[in-house]
């Protein structure tokens, strides 16, 4: 196993847009697993491959209490379910030391594959259903602070770029 490099906001390879993974092999689930000892290492709740600069589309997450419930999630695809939507005070692995209220759908169907590449479907809502849209967004290139106000988004490209110029 190995721990990955995350990038950070604002680096521009987070802007990709990942392309759907083709074979779920040996390869693919090396990568699963040191995504997972990268997110746990962090610590963190949820990683998508952009985040350690591989553009496939592949997310893994543990959104558990006792962080004992990793889930793998391989060319995921979500549609809303009804129209409430909820606000929910975000984080991310690349963006770190910021959070901020991002409001989006409280329900979501999601379709995915598994690390067999078996087919699966489930409901999600509450802190899964905001993690799972979170990570998604960032296999389009999204990160949280596209959500936000432009003044905080900046405000926080320009913190983030001081941190950086320093380490
Ligand atoms: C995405 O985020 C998420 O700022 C996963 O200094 C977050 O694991 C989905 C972290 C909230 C839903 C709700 C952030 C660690 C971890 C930081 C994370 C930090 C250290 C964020
Ligand atoms: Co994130």
């Amino acid at each position: 196993m190995a721990l990955l490099e995350i990038l950070e906001f604002p680096d521009p390879r987070l802007r990709t847009v990942a392309k759907p993974v083709q074979q779920v092999d040996d390869g693919l689930r090396k990568l699963i697993d040191d995504m997972f000892e990268t997110m746990y290492a962090a610590p963190g709740i949820g990683l998508a491959a952009t985040q350690v600069n591989v553009h496939k589309r592949l997310l893994v997450l543990d959104v558990s209490e006792d962080g004992d419930q990793p889930m793998v999630f391989i060319n995921p695809q979500i549609t809303p379910i009804g129209s409430d939507t909820k606000p929910y005070e975000e984080g991310c692995l690349s963006v770190p030391g910021f959070h901020e209220q991002v409001v989006r759908p409280d329900r979501i169907l999601v379709r995915a594959l598994d690390r067999h590449g078996e087919q699966f479907e489930m409901e999600a809502d509450g802190l899964l259903a905001v993690c799972l849209q979170h990570e998604i967004d960032h296999l389009d290139g999204k990160l949280f602070v596209d959500h936000v106000s432009r003044l905080k988004r900046e405000r926080i490209r320009k913190k983030l770029e001081k941190v950086q110029r320093h380490a």
